[in-house]
């Protein structure tokens, strides 16, 4: 079986992806369920197969421990590390009824120390990975919001955040910029576009960078630590990221080709059957 494991900052449009992308997959023949891990999504965006908030809601549990929704959410999110068997036995569940399905998408939520260093979701996932009945491959997709790349101070976090996601969660792993189809609303673009282009391999222009931040007001007190920090990324060569623009048809097959290959998914004969029976039954309808 195999996962996309959906993260990402809160509003980088982790449910609005999973919704684009089930439809997307499912238009290709693929068999996909979307799973939703996030105890606080009440109206989700698609209709998911599997919910955590039948296991656990979020309001419920602010209520009954008095809690506010930061440490709810965690505490939610314990609650499915216990039950974790729960989440293994409706996955298996899922692929013995829903047409033999072995592809998922999980939407988590957006708080960050889940990613970073928080220990639940990165026991969840781990048991996903090693559990015999499952096996799943992983790949975490790590949504990040254009708008956080528009500056370069911003943008540096993002890349701490992102490689400290990887880090922590220790899965194949690929970064997306989302809302690209909003990029050029924005004036004062100060990381080159270019560099985020679909069509050729990124690699992460930080001697551009450095070079935005030491014009920045507080450029002279913080030059070696912004130099430092983009040297250790330049060296390791692990972060860079690709564009999601949900509506443009190969920017979507470009990101989910990069998923797949990160996953070591591949397209089989069963899939390409249904794919083929969907396009004849699209042109009887047509016809
Ligand atoms: N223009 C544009 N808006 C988007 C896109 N993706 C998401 N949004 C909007 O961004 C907002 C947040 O999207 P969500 O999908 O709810 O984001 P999320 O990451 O699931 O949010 P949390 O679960 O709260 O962390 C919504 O208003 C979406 O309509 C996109 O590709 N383009
Ligand atoms: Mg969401």
């Amino acid at each position: 079986m195999f996962g996309q494991v959906v993260v990402g900052p809160p509003g980088s449009g982790k449910s609005t992806y999973c919704a684009a992308v089930v439809e997307f997959l499912r238009g290709l023949g693929r068999n996909v369920c979307v799973v939703n891990l996030d105890p606080a999504n009440e109206r989700c965006a698609y209709e998911p197969d599997l919910d955590i908030r039948d296991l656990v809601q979020l309001d419920a549990v602010a209520s009954e421990h008095a809690l506010g929704p930061n440490g709810a959410l965690i505490y939610c999110m314990e609650v499915l590390e216990k039950n974790v068997d729960w989440l293994i036995d409706h996955l298996v569940e899922l692929s013995r009824t829903h047409d033999a399905c072995r592809y998922f998408l999980l939407d988590l939520p957006g708080q960050a120390e889940l990613f970073t260093h928080h220990h639940a979701l990165k026991h969840v996932l781990d048991e996903l990975v090693y559990q015999p009945k499952l096996r799943m491959r992983l790949c975490t997709v790590n949504l990040v919001d254009v708008h956080y790349c528009l500056d370069s101070s911003r943008f540096v976090s993002v890349l701490l955040h992102s490689w400290c996601t990887m880090l922590h969660l220790e899965q194949p792993h690929v970064n997306l910029v989302t809302k690209m189809d909003l990029a050029d609303q924005f004036e004062g673009m100060n990381i080159r576009t270019e560099a985020f282009s679909a069509d050729s391999e990124y690699v992460l222009d930080t001697d551009h960078l450095v070079e935005q931040l030491d014009q920045g007001h507080k450029a002279g007190r913080f030059a070696s630590l912004n130099a430092a920090l983009l040297e250790a990324v330049d060296d390791y060569a692990q972060v860079w990221f690709y564009t999601l623009n949900l509506s443009d048809r190969d920017c979507m097959l470009h990101a989910q080709m990069k998923i797949d290959q990160a996953m070591g998914y591949v397209f089989r004969e069963q899939d390409a059957l249904r794919a083929a029976a969907q396009a004849q039954a699209r042109a009887q309808t047509n016809e």
